[in-house]
């Protein structure tokens, strides 16, 4: 185990080399997200799915270094950006591409939609379109953990925008205070919406937050998925061993605009700069490592990302045979029962 303590906020923390089947597993998830959510942005703009989309091309590493470590007991907490979170905490693809389908065998019966993809099955408690809101829950689910006692763990993705929120002080603060089994992870891709971390916060680098918490604040390079392993396998064991919280910050890059129907560099965004994080994409880099270190040939690696795109493929086709829901149920699904016997 990779200890790491309360304000260390440097990204020091490095894990040993993982096996060659986490090797696999982490590049599996990356290409699956990536042939994912590259399927969806044609989908969206031939007009097949309605609503917004928020994408993570870019991102990928991030969920797959982190959620690696995670069973499927643990829980998991996402943003209005989140599938990439909600795949590789181990989402079924067919569920989730009907959900984006808006169909009655969707993860959420055509309910939630791209944002509030729920699937307990596998511990993912929900994608939020609140920003922020979903940090408390976070802290709540690690209380109930904390009662529970069974080592679970819960995993809390959001923003750099969002830590300027209330909610995620509140959530990060309690969680601390209780030392829950709670690890935060801030995907700072730069921008918030249209605004960039320069104008929306005084400060570079968003682990020091930590230090306010009395919580360890660790970094890492978003686009380097090793390097997201070693920081998030320290703070799931912590969090696993008792030890509480962590909040880790992983520097990244978002391909696309905010929402696909948002442009990218109409912002504002220098092309210098697109160009530059593009150049260190996370997965050309993880192709290079493996290839370099003899784990993997070229070869073997087209062929997972061939696979990757038949198993969107089959997930098109599953949603596109099923039923919309029809319009008379659309309030079932949506409230819980009230428990019998519980006085309101
Ligand atoms: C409480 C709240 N305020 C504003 C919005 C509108 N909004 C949606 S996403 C977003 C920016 C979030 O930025 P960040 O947390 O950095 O996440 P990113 O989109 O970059 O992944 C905003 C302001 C919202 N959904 N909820
Ligand atoms: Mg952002």
């Amino acid at each position: 185990m990779v200890a790491i303590e309360a304000g260390q906020t440097n990204s020091a923390v490095d894990g040993a080399m993982p096996d060659r089947a986490t090797l696999l597993a982490m590049y599996q998830t990356m290409v699956n997200i990536r042939a994912f959510e590259t399927r969806l942005v044609e989908l969206f703009n031939a007009g097949k799915l309605g609503g917004v989309l928020h994408v993570y091309l870019g991102e990928e590493a991030c969920a797959a270094g982190t959620c690696i470590h995670l069973k499927p007991s643990d829980y998991l907490l996402t943003s209005h950006r989140g599938h990439g979170h909600v795949l590789a905490k181990g989402a079924d693809m067919d569920r989730m591409m009907a959900e984006l389908f808006a169909r009655e065998t969707g993860l959420c019966r055509a309910r939630g939609g791209s944002m509030h993809i729920i699937d307990r099955s596998v511990g993912i408690l929900g994608a939020n379109a609140i920003v922020a809101a979903n940090v408390p829950i976070a802290t709540g689910a690690g209380l109930a953990a904390k009662w529970r006692d069974e080592g679970q763990v819960v995993i809390c993705f959001f923003g750099d925008g969002a830590t300027n929120h209330g909610a995620f002080h509140e959530g990060v603060n309690l969680a601390a205070v209780w030392d829950l089994p709670v690890v935060f992870v801030c995907e700072n891709n730069l921008y918030a919406q249209f605004t960039s971390q320069r104008i929306h916060t005084k400060i570079t680098d968003l682990a020091i937050r930590a230090e306010g918490y009395g919580i360890p604040g660790v970094q890492a390079d978003g686009q380097d998925v090793l390097a997201v392993y070693g920081v998030a396998q320290a703070a799931v064991e912590r969090a696993r061993n008792g030890g509480g919280p962590t909040l880790i910050e992983l520097k990244t890059y978002r391909y696309t605009g905010h929402a696909i129907s948002n442009p990218l560099s109409a912002i504002g965004r220098p092309e210098e700069e697109i160009d530059s994080w593009k150049a260190r994409d996370p997965i050309a880099l993880f192709e290079r490592r493996l290839i370099d270190q003899g784990i993997y040939v070229q070869s073997d690696l087209t062929a997972l990302c061939e696979a990757a795109t038949a198993r969107v493929d089959a997930a098109v086709a599953f949603a596109e045979a099923s039923p919309h829901p029809r319009p008379e149920t659309a309030l079932e699904h949506v409230y819980t029962e009230y428990p019998v016997g519980v006085p309101l």
